[in-house]
């Protein structure tokens, strides 16, 4: 009897293909409710998730303990409880560095688009309020020779800041741990985070959601930036508090955001959709053909290998 692989919301075709060839596969579909992944995952050898999917204790139990692996189609794995996890014996395996390259290049996008105001700029036109050329307004910031600080100098922060190199930015960042590396090839600097915020002139976030993350952007963080400031979150929505960056706008204090992820995403709060200079994306940090071909593909070379008895290529380290 073939092995069972339950595919909570939706698998694209470049992995789900091999799984279909080899596997039972069932498909909740985008919109699966719940008690529709609950149902589907009983007696499961295989849970492919994604960041919309809370895979706690409640899904485990409905499972089974024949569950060997959640296979999370995403390189954030903040939707699972890696602990009830391992306490069962299940692995977790992520989509590593097939999206580095989407994300970071998003992160600059929303770097030179929020920096120019593009989202205003572009709305005034389509919506008739452009009086003519004004060389007063939309006057914006330039990457070009800007201090870029990036919190969290992984694989996308570390290909964000290089990319950034490429504008002759000088380059400052905060992280648990030291970045030699980084240090030595990028010329970056790493600062205290409270340091970083009062001196970047572009504030990049690159850093996992986790308990210590939480709110790490929040009114008394903003504070600290210069009202010229641009934010950037291409990482997760609870790093940042909607609301306090949304007041910091509207009163000048900060000077633009380009905002990808959002906590409580789908749902964006009213205050931050109003406010001015942000220029807003629905979670796309991955969203190119290649990156996304990438993720299911991994996927399938995760869910092949733990079925085949093999170790997985992307284990998350719990
Ligand atoms: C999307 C991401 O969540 O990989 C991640 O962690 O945030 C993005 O890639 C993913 O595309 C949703 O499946």
């Amino acid at each position: 009897m073939s092995a069972t692989v339950a595919i909570a919301r939706v698998l694209l075709p470049a992995g789900l293909e091999q799984l279909q060839q080899r596997f039972e596969v069932r498909i909740g579909g985008l919109d699966a409710a719940r008690e529709r992944v609950l149902e589907l995952v009983h007696d499961a050898d295989v849970l492919v998730a994604d960041p919309a999917v809370p895979v706690d204790e409640q899904l485990l139990d409905a499972a089974g303990p024949q569950l060997k692996l959640v296979a999370n189609f995403a390189v954030g794995y903040d939707n699972i409880d890696l602990e009830a996890c391992a306490g069962r014996g299940v692995l977790v395996t992520n989509t590593p560095d097939v999206l580095t390259n989407a994300t970071a290049e998003l992160a600059l996008a929303l770097s030179l688009s929020a920096a120019r105001f593009l989202s205003d700029a572009e709305s005034d036109l389509r919506q008739g309020r452009w009086p003519g050329w004004d060389p007063a307004a939309y006057r914006g910031l330039e990457l070009s020779g800007a201090v870029v600080g990036v919190i969290g100098l992984g694989r996308i922060g570390t290909r964000y800041a290089e990319l950034c190199r490429g504008f002759s930015s000088e380059l400052v960042y905060a992280s648990p741990t030291a970045r030699p590396e980084a240090e030595r090839s990028l010329g970056a600097r790493r600062l205290e985070l409270e340091e970083l915020l009062g001196s970047a002139d572009f504030i990049s976030l690159h850093a996992p959601s986790r308990p210590d993350t939480h709110h790490l952007i929040d009114a008394a963080a903003l504070e600290k930036v210069q009202p010229h400031a641009v934010l950037v979150n291409t990482s997760r929505g609870p790093l940042v508090d909607l609301d306090a960056v949304a007041a910091a706008l509207d009163e000048g204090r900060l000077g633009a955001a380009g905002l990808d992820v959002y906590e409580g995403e789908p749902q964006v709060p009213e205050s931050i959709r109003a406010a001015p200079r942000a220029v807003l994306t629905p979670h796309i940090g991955s969203a190119t053909v290649k990156a996304r071909d990438g993720m299911a593909r991994t996927v399938a070379a995760n869910v092949i290998a733990v079925l085949e008895g093999r170790e997985p290529p992307n284990p998350v380290a719990i």
